[in-house]
C-alpha cells in the first residue's frame, strides 16, 4: 500500500473529524455515527467517487445515498472538502432556518444531496432503484454507493431491497453496513441481534467483503478491488467500526449517539485527534 496516499487520506479524515467536533460545539449533531463512518466517507468522496462539483446532476456522476441519513454532517463536510460549497458555510448554516444543512440531509435545499434520507430503511431501497434505473438508461460506468447502519438492518424494507438487488443483477451497487454495534438506545444485541450479517447477505447472493472500516489502508484496498460496474452481483462491505471513533470519551458510548460538546471537551477532543495523527506518522 502507498504510504503517502494513506497518510494524505488520513490527514483529510482528521480534518473532517476536526470540523465535526467544531460543529458539535455549536449544534447537536449525530456525532457518534458521523465519526464511525468518517474514514469511509473521506475515502469515497475524496478518493474513489467520480463527481462533478460544477454539476450535481451530471449523468456520468457516481451516486451516493446516505441511507443512515442522520450522518448528514460528515457528508456535508466531505462535499465541502471537494468544493461543492465551503466548510464555513456548513459551520454557519447547519440547523439554521433557511440553511442548506441539517440533521438529516435534504435535497430540496441542497442539490448535492442525491435523495433526502433520515427515515431508516428508505435510502437503501432507493439506492437499489437508482442502480436499476442506471442499467435501464444504458449507463455502464456510474456506480451507486450507499451506507446503512447496523441498527437500520432491523427495517424490513432493507431485506426486500437486498433480494431485489440480486434479482436485478445490480453489480453497479456498492453498499456499506456501518457495523459499529451500537444504535441510539442500546447495543445491536440488546435491540435486534443480527447474528452474522455477512453470512446473511451471502445467503441472499451478494458479494460480501469484510473490512476494518476505520483502517484507511483496508478501505482503499477494498475500494480499489471492487468488481467492475458492469458485473452482475451487488457488493456489500461490512465495515467493522467504532461509534465515536477517534475521540476516546465518545467511543462506544450510547450517550454520544447525538449531542453537543463543551469548549473544554472540544479542546480535549482536538488535542487527542491531532496528537494521535502526529504519533502515528512521526516515524514513517
Ligand atoms: C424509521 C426510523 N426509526 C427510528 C429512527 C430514529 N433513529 C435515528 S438514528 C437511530 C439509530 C440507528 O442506528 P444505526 O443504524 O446503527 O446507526 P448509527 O447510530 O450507528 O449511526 C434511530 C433508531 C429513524 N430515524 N427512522
Amino acid at each position: 500500500m502507498d504510504n503517502k496516499l494513506i497518510k494524505e487520506l488520513e490527514y483529510k479524515s482528521l480534518q473532517i473529524r476536526i470540523n465535526l467536533i467544531t460543529l458539535c460545539n455549536k449544534e447537536v449533531i449525530h456525532i457518534g455515527g458521523d465519526l464511525s463512518i468518517c474514514d469511509i466517507m473521506t475515502a469515497l468522496w475524496q478518493y474513489k467517487m467520480t463527481y462533478n462539483i460544477n454539476d450535481p446532476f451530471d449523468e456520468s456522476r457516481d451516486r451516493f445515498v446516505l441511507s443512515k441519513g442522520h450522518a448528514s454532517a460528515v457528508t456535508s463536510f466531505n462535499q465541502a472538502a471537494i468544493g461543492c460549497f465551503s466548510t464555513q458555510s456548513v459551520l454557519k448554516e447547519y440547523a439554521k432556518d433557511g440553511g442548506r444543512f441539517s440533521m438529516h440531509s435534504c435535497n430540496l435545499v441542497n442539490p448535492y444531496v442525491e435523495i433526502s434520507t433520515g427515515s431508516l430503511g428508505h435510502g437503501f431501497p432507493v439506492a437499489c432503484g437508482i442502480a436499476a434505473g442506471l442499467r435501464l438508461k444504458g449507463n455502464k460506468k456510474s456506480r451507486v454507493y450507499t451506507i446503512m447502519g447496523d441498527g437500520e438492518q432491523s427495517e424490513g424494507s432493507i431485506w426486500e431491497a437486498a433480494l431485489n438487488a440480486v434479482k436485478y443483477k445490480l453489480g453497479n451497487l456498492i453498499a456499506f453496513v456501518d457495523n459499529n454495534c451500537l444504535e441510539a438506545d442500546g447495543t445491536i444485541d440488546e435491540i435486534t441481534s443480527l447474528g452474522d450479517i455477512g453470512k446473511k447477505y451471502t445467503s441472499f447472493g451478494w458479494n460480501v467483503v469484510e473490512i476494518d472500516g476505520n483502517n484507511m489502508s483496508e478501505i482503499i484496498d477494498c475500494l480499489d478491488n471492487i468488481p467492475d460496474s458492469n458485473s452482475e452481483i451487488p457488493t456489500i462491505i461490512i465495515a467493522h467500526t467504532i461509534k465515536g471513533k477517534g475521540v476516546s470519551f465518545m467511543e462506544n458510548q450510547r450517550r454520544w449517539h447525538a449531542g453537543k460538546i463543551s469548549d473544554d471537551q472540544l479542546d480535549e477532543a482536538a488535542t487527542e485527534l491531532n496528537e494521535n495523527f502526529l504519533k502515528r506518522w512521526s516515524n514513517v
